[in-house]
């Protein structure tokens, strides 16, 4: 499927997927969640890259949210199918096994604060606003919004940033736990590169099961947790990358981690 509204763009082992629709706020239509859950899934495949960044084209949006032009002719079970048909590639790139950062450029607003929600990692320009307005539309969050800002924020603020449909700052967003870091405007994709290089140069491997103990951690009671983090680590230990980690420390020299 060729891509019409991504852009997707290599830098070594960082793949850089963009966003691709300014003139409506880079909101999300069926076609371009299509076309991330494709990508999504080849550079899950791809043993080449080892961390995306997720970014919105243009200066004043990351994601605006669902596209509300074709939200508005959805019936009661096509809007569902819609909603699971996200919730579906949002849960991809959650468990992509590789860290995806949200580069988020200006408004991430409905659908869209969920989308870099679903990433590994959130870094915000200095203007950027983020906010669940679903309510103020007849509507509610439909791609997990519901689920992943009281598990990032806690419920209490989760709930009033969901029932109150306001936006907040990155400042707030950051002082909250919605983003892992605020940074100036146009500083926003040199940090996110730097970040994202960083850990690519990471054991793939043990990346990935970081990226699982958390992610799938947090839906099990914590006994089954420990548990499967356990068994996460006897797989971490049995890796080519364990070896020549420990290795690398000993030797008083940089790893060269390889995933396998
Ligand atoms: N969908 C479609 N078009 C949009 C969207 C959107 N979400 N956001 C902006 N646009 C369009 C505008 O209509 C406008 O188009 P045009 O130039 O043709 O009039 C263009 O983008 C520029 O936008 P504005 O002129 O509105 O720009 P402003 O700077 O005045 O305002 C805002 C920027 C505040 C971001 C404003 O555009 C806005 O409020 N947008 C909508 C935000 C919103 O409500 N998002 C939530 C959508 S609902 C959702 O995401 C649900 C997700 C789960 C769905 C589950 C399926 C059932």
């Amino acid at each position: 499927m060729a891509a019409e509204n991504l852009l997707i763009d290599r830098d070594g082992a960082v793949a850089i997927v963009t966003i691709n629709r300014p003139k409506v706020l880079n909101a999300l239509d069926s076609r371009t969640l299509d076309e991330l859950r494709h990508v999504v899934l080849d550079l899950k495949q791809d043993a080449g890259v080892r961390a995306v960044i997720l970014t919105g084209a243009g200066e004043k949006a990351f994601v605006a949210g669902a596209d509300i032009r074709e939200l508005s002719s959805q019936g009661s079970t096509g809007a569902r199918e819609y909603a699971l048909r996200g919730q579906h590639v949002f849960d991809l790139i959650e468990h992509m096994g590789k860290p995806v950062i949200a580069a988020i450029n200006g408004y991430a607003l409905g659908g869209g604060c969920e989308l870099a929600m679903a990433c590994t990692i959130r870094i915000a320009a200095d203007g950027a606003r983020l906010g669940q307005p679903e309510i103020n539309l007849g509507l509610i969050p439909g791609y997990a919004g519901t689920q992943r800002l009281p598990r990032l924020i806690g419920a209490g603020r989760a709930l009033e940033m969901l029932l109150s449909g306001e936006p907040i700052g990155a400042q707030e967003a950051h002082r909250i736990g919605l983003v892992n870091r605020v940074v100036a405007a146009d500083a926003l994709m040199s940090e996110a590169r730097a970040l994202a290089a960083g850990l690519a140069a990471k054991a793939p491997l043990a990346v990935r099961y970081i990226i699982d103990a958390v992610n799938q951690g947090l839906d099990m009671p914590l006994g089954q947790a420990q548990r499967f983090e356990a068994t996460l680590f006897g797989l971490a230990a049995a890796t080519e990358d364990m070896q020549e980690g420990t290795r690398a420390f000993l030797e008083k020299r940089k790893p060269e981690f390889k995933g396998q």
